[in-house]
């Protein structure tokens, strides 16, 4: 069976540097991964490994804007609709690994996720080869400053899981940055959060959050209290959005994140089933 995870989220969430982490955890599982970059954007110096396939190889923006004349954002369009004309290409590379576990660091475009047919297409085609695939959505910690900042980035998340059927897991990403001293007897405050609490709060989303504003400065516009509310519906009526957190400063927190992605993709089922429950305690070895 082979698996792919891709590393989803808008730019800057993360990905390339959780993919690196990822790898690094499953290395010391001694467990075989490979990244794959299909960001065309991407600058070499963001991996921590180098790509066994690389949308570089077939095409990237730096061509694309300096031969074609494009801007940054009319470039990476092209490269997306570019790759989309060359499946094929995508279907070789990745036709050269058996029995292995793939980690796709996808492009930030906030498009790519709400109406663009290119990860759709993606997954059809990782489907049709009969690998597993998840998608893990990151955002950052900081969407969590600010309750709207905080809805925007929800509801991008729930409009990228709609447009791709397949497990799905949603992760609040650069936990150092609020968590990084646990004697902080503000618990967060520095960073706009309440306390834990509050934390929690946003990790496992209240919609109240939204519904009633704790004080005057952040009160919404009255003429977007029936969106508001709308929102909150929709939060309520579908409870899919809530959020590991990932703190890459702690083994334990990455683990965590990674014991989910196992599960969801029934990573070694064939070999024993697992529940989650069990993961969390921390025993892998027996997923090889
Ligand atoms: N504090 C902190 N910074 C991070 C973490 N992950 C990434 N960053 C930083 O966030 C920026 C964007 O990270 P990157 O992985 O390139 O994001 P991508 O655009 O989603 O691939 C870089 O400057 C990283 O060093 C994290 O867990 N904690
Ligand atoms: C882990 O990384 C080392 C060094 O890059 C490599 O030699 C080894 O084969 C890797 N292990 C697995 C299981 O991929
Ligand atoms: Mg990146």
């Amino acid at each position: 069976m082979r698996y792919a995870v891709l590393v989803t989220g808008p730019a800057g969430a993360g990905k390339s540097t959780f993919s690196g982490s990822f790898m690094t955890h499953l290395n010391m599982s001694r467990r075989t991964a490979h990244l794959v970059n299909l960001d065309p954007a991407a600058a070499a110096t963001s991996f921590e490994y180098e790509p066994v396939i690389d949308i570089k190889d077939l095409i990237s923006l730096e061509d694309v804007m300096g031969e074609l004349g494009y801007g940054p954002n009319g470039g990476l369009v092209y490269c997306f609709e570019y790759l989309l004309q060359n499946m094929d290409w995508l279907e070789e590379e990745l036709g050269g690994f058996d029995e292995d576990y793939l980690i796709i660091d996808c492009p930030g475009q906030i498009e790519l996720y709400t109406h663009h047919p290119f990860l759709p297409t993606l997954v059809k085609n990782l489907g049709r080869m009969g690998i597993r695939t998840c998608a893990v959505y990151l955002i950052e910690s900081q969407f969590m400053e600010d309750k709207y900042k905080f809805f925007s980035g929800v509801l991008s998340a729930m409009s990228a899981m709609v447009n791709l059927e397949i497990p799905w897991i949603n992760v609040m990403s650069k936990m150092d940055l609020v968590t990084s001293n646990p004697e902080d007897p503000s618990g967060g405050a520095r960073n706009g959060l309440r306390g834990r609490r509050n934390i929690a709060r946003y990790l496992d989303p209240d919609p109240m959050l939204l519904a009633f504003p704790q004080d005057e400065r952040s009160a919404p516009n009255p003429r977007f209290h029936a969106l508001n509310q709308a929102i909150v519906q929709l939060i309520e009526d579908h409870p899919l959005v809530s959020f590991l957190a990932l703190d890459l400063t702690s083994s334990d927190s990455l683990e965590t994140v990674i014991s989910h992605i196992d599960y969801t993709m029934q990573y070694g089922e064939d070999e024993e089933p697992k529940e989650p429950h069990d993961l969390d305690e921390g025993d892998f070895q027996d997923l090889e």
